[in-house]
């Protein structure tokens, strides 16, 4: 790497004006934005994102599943790329940086090196997966997960959202339905910039994460179904309340996750009660359980004492009870190389440093399957994700932004 490559940095405030511009698609009242994948607020992002793309010259390419990515040619151009890149679909309540930081820094990285007249060796290429939420489309992080050859593409099609839409016929629809093939070309290595999303950075006092590795993650629909009847007239002991049985698993799931302690963790965040009325007893409830853990042992035992839990939970009230795997991924390590080389760069960039597992699920946990993969943690404030209070301080996410860059042009000169 020349000298004038070791000392080019970002545009911070570029960056910031970016986020900002992105975020006003599907802006919420408040603050925050939702973005559900496939939604036409994400093809509005899309087409914003896109165009920047195309401005800063990039070849941009769309495959079967709607992954983006914009190429940047490189000394050695029949080389593999280095890849970097996200996702910009949101949750329904989500903030303005978590997916977007990264997606938008690597753009920020082309701009940078544009202006300095710069070209690497191996071609860059900054991507954004679809529907890495898995908040309307389950399993999340799908797009990459088709990109790196662990789901078929004509399956995904056929994938329902939570809405009763069908993942095909939603990409058809915002125009996204691209031609280049899935599985994807491997990349040379792919690096993902992204907030924590969690409180370890902030209360270490530490601006930057060499992500280690991205922990299990199991998600299960339950269905309940009972019996709706009268709320007046039914004697509790002939009641099959399904609204009750919701409730008792909505307990049982935090008392099993405290139970199994370490790091551990359980979700009930969707409930749907049927008819949801007032004066009827529910019979039916569909509910959903996120379990997660970094050992994949304590998560299949967490699974087991779900299944056991609602067998039970069915004999003693008469209920019917059918579950579906939404998404089940195993705990994933980033490779050492690339965690040094980002504890390396924040060194080098004078941050301070930490290595870190991520609670959260990342299209970097997938392309870790068909390349060496890492990330970059900026923190976030009270660790607050998934809600639009969501936030980073400017300067940190300028110093993730300079890593990102460093490191990128590190491994674009590898042979
Ligand atoms: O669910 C997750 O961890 C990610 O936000 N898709
Ligand atoms: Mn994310
Ligand atoms: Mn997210």
């Amino acid at each position: 790497m020349t000298p004038s490559m070791s000392a080019v940095r970002v545009d911070g405030h570029r960056l910031l004006q970016r986020l900002r511009e992105l975020a006003e698609i599907g802006a919420l009242p408040g603050g925050g934005c939702a973005r559900l994948a496939l939604t036409d607020a994400d093809r509005a992002g899309r087409d914003l994102v896109v165009g920047w793309m195309r401005e800063l010259g990039l070849e941009v390419t769309v495959d079967r599943m709607g992954n983006v990515i914009g190429r940047r040619a490189g000394r050695d151009d029949d080389l593999a790329p280095v890849m970097c890149g996200s996702h910009i679909d949101t949750v329904a309540t989500g903030g303005v940086y978590d997916g977007n930081y990264g997606v938008l820094s690597g753009l920020e990285v082309v701009r940078v090196l544009n202006e300095q007249q710069m070209v690497t060796r191996r071609p860059l290429a900054v991507a954004f997966f679809s529907d890495e939420e898995g908040s309307r489309f389950a399993p999340d992080m799908l797009g990459s997960l088709v990109y790196a050859g662990g789901l078929g593409v004509d399956a995904a099609y056929q994938l329902i959202g939570v809405d009763g839409a069908r993942y095909g016929d939603e990409l058809q629809r915002i125009g996204y339905r691209g031609e280049a093939p899935c599985p994807g070309p491997a990349p040379h290595a792919y690096l993902e910039l992204h907030i924590e999303q969690g409180p370890v950075l902030e209360a270490s006092g530490i601006t930057i994460g060499a992500v280690t590795g991205v922990q299990g993650i199991s998600w299960t629909e339950v269905t309940i179904t009972g019996q709706s009847n009268h709320a007046g007239t039914t004697p509790l002991a002939l009641r099959r309340d399904a609204g009750l049985a919701a409730a008792e698993l909505t307990l049982f799931v935090r008392r099993l996750a405290d139970e199994l302690g370490g790091p551990q963790v359980g979700t009930v965040g969707l409930v749907d009660l049927h008819p949801n009325l007032v004066n009827v007893v529910p019979g039916r409830a569909r509910l959903t359980v996120d379990l997660r853990n970094s050992s994949e042992d304590v998560l299949l035992l967490a699974e087991k004492g779900l299944h056991e839990f609602l067998d039970e939970l069915a004999a003693r009230d008469g209920l019917t009870i059918d579950t579906r795997v939404l998404a089940r991924f195993e705990p994933v390590e980033f490779d050492l190389r690339m965690i040094e080389l980002v504890a390396g760069m924040a060194d080098h960039l004078g941050q301070s440093v930490l290595r870190l597992p991520s609670g959260a699920g990342h299209d970097a946990q997938m392309l870790a399957r068909v390349c060496p993969a890492g990330m970059i943690f900026v923190p976030s404030h009270r660790g607050i994700s998934h809600n639009p209070a969501e936030h980073t301080e400017p300067d940190d996410l300028t110093a993730g932004a300079n890593v990102l860059l460093q490191a990128l042009l590190q491994l674009a000169e590898d042979a």
